[in-house]
């Protein structure tokens, strides 16, 4: 089966495809050669919608989008919506420094992903799976692999962060996993 993914981000769509198993082809808005989709949403689950619905309503074809936000709870839930420019720059780099930098005073540093993965059917149904994964913000970068926050997220029960996990291990227990488990459900069940 042949689903769009309304993302521009590769990283998201080699954990997703690795989710999804080869009876899958994830087709990215990079193969269609598509511009990026302004996100001019105020919350995740807007910006989520947003992203599936231009696609759905372009193509006609099964599609879903994936926005994404780390909440981080003595910032009141910041960066939030905001993840991606959170520095400004969009580099995930300074995204990380201004972050730790934000937290130095902080002792708290509980923290969640949360996703909200929206899916458009072929009958033009529109769905919403989440999925949140708990954890803590290090004080430093410990690990080379994921991307984005993964080398200063250390989800709970785990003496790892994301960085230091396999793409399998990542899967399993991490926001965009559990998501897009609950999809697979959803597809399976029809
Ligand atoms: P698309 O909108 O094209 O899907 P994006 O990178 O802009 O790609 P989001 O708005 O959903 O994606 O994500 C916001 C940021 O949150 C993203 O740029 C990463 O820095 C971070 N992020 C998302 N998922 C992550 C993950 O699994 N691990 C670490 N950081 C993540």
């Amino acid at each position: 089966m042949e689903l769009i993914f309304a993302t521009h981000n590769l990283n998201k769509v080699i954990e997703i495809q690795n989710a999804l198993g080869a009876a899958f082809k994830v087709i990215s808005l990079v193969d269609l050669n598509e511009n990026q989709i302004p996100e001019s949403g105020t919350t995740i689950q807007e910006n989520s919608h947003l992203k599936a619905s231009y696609i759905y309503h372009k193509y006609h074809l099964p599609c879903f989008a994936d926005d994404t936000g780390l909440e981080v709870f003595s910032l009141n839930n910041e960066p939030g919506v905001h993840s991606a420019r959170y520095a400004g720059t969009g580099a995930s780099e300074d995204n990380i420094d201004l972050l730790l930098t934000n937290l130095s005073d902080h002792e708290d540093r509980g923290a969640q992903f949360k996703t909200i993965l929206t899916f458009y059917d072929d009958q033009s149904n529109c769905h919403f799976f989440e999925g949140i994964v708990q954890g803590n913000i290090l004080s430093s970068r410990m690990g080379v692999g994921g991307f984005g926050y993964d080398p200063i997220f250390q989800p709970v029960g785990f003496e790892k962060t994301f960085s230091q996990m396999s793409l399998e291990e990542k899967n399993k227990i991490s926001h965009r996993g559990i998501a897009i488990t609950k999809l697979l459900n959803h597809i399976r069940s029809k």
